[in-house]
């Protein structure tokens, strides 16, 4: 598949998806959007990849949506479009895990980018910031949702009321980033975190996934119960009796995603 504003490979059983529009600092429009989902869907729907990380460059994770595209929308345009709902929540429907390498700016739409993926690893230069309240509007594609989740309402409200941004070294204090590393090392880093999960047993993966997300939607007690159902289901794998067979058999287990 050809595209235009994002490149695509694959490395073993890890998809790269590579965020390509350097001279706007990855400003997201809905044509990359559109090309992501695309990619995206390619990847979950291919049984050779396990994991898949989103990355952008060194100054841009992405910037945020193309302010230049939205300057002269109107209410009819967005409405009628379903911008945002329609290009930028295909991501939450891809059930491998997705991982979002982020170097230099996470802004507005970027930094919800990031939101919406399972694992942020943060190169030491990276910077998280909702600055929308700048252009007269509010953070449209879950900020105000998602970032009070990831940081508390106190960080939540100060990034999206004031626009200040987040260095690497608060974000992953406050929860924002599992891990940090130095720029050189971002790539290597998320790409390792990427192939370790998808040598587990797919299925398993997508279970873990599937369940930590439903802690965002559910009361405890419905979380938990949910979690215990997917439990009971992972005794019909046949990688839960590989893997526990090669832990008795102290041997590394095979498992075959199914
Ligand atoms: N959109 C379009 N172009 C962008 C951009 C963006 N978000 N961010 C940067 N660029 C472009 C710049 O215009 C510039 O282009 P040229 O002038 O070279 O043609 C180029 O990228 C380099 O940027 P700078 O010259 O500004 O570079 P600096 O290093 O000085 O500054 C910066 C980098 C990232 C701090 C700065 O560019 C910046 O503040 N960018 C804007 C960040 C921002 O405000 N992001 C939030 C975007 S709004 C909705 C409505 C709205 C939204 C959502 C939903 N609904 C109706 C549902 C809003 C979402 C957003 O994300």
């Amino acid at each position: 598949m050809a595209y235009e504003l994002i490149s695509t490979e694959t490395r073993g059983r890890v998809a790269l998806v590579t965020l390509n529009r350097p001279k706007q600092m990855n400003a997201l429009n809905p044509q990359l959007m559109q090309e992501l989902g695309q990619a995206l869907y390619a990847f979950d729907a291919d049984d050779a990849i396990g994991a898949i990380v989103i990355t952008g460059n060194d100054k841009a994770f992405a910037a945020g949506a193309d302010i230049g595209a939205m300057k002269d929308w109107n209410f009819i345009d967005v409405y009628r479009a379903d911008y945002i709902t329609r290009d930028w929540e295909h991501i939450r429907r891809i059930r491998k895990p997705v991982i979002a390498a982020v170097a230099g700016y996470a802004l507005g739409g970027g930094n919800e980018l990031a939101l919406m993926c399972d694992i942020v690893i943060a190169a030491e230069n990276a910077k998280f910031g909702q600055p929308e309240i700048n252009l007269g509007v509010l953070p449209g594609a879950g900020g105000t949702q998602r970032l009070p989740r990831a940081v508390g309402k106190a960080k939540a409200m100060d990034m999206c009321l004031t626009a200040r941004m987040m260095d690497a070294a608060e974000a992953e204090k406050a929860g924002l980033v599992s891990r940090v590393v130095p720029l050189e090392k971002l790539l290597d880093e998320a790409l390792a975190v990427a192939a370790k999960i998808a040598a587990y047993s797919l299925p398993a993966v997508m279970m873990v996934k599937e369940s930590i997300n439903a802690a965002y939607e559910m009361p405890l007690s419905e979380g938990v119960h949910f979690e215990r159902r997917l439990f009971h289901a992972a005794f019909a794998l046949a990688d839960q009796k590989e893997g526990m067979a090669a832990f008795v058999d102290k041997r590394k287990p095979e498992f075959k995603n199914k």
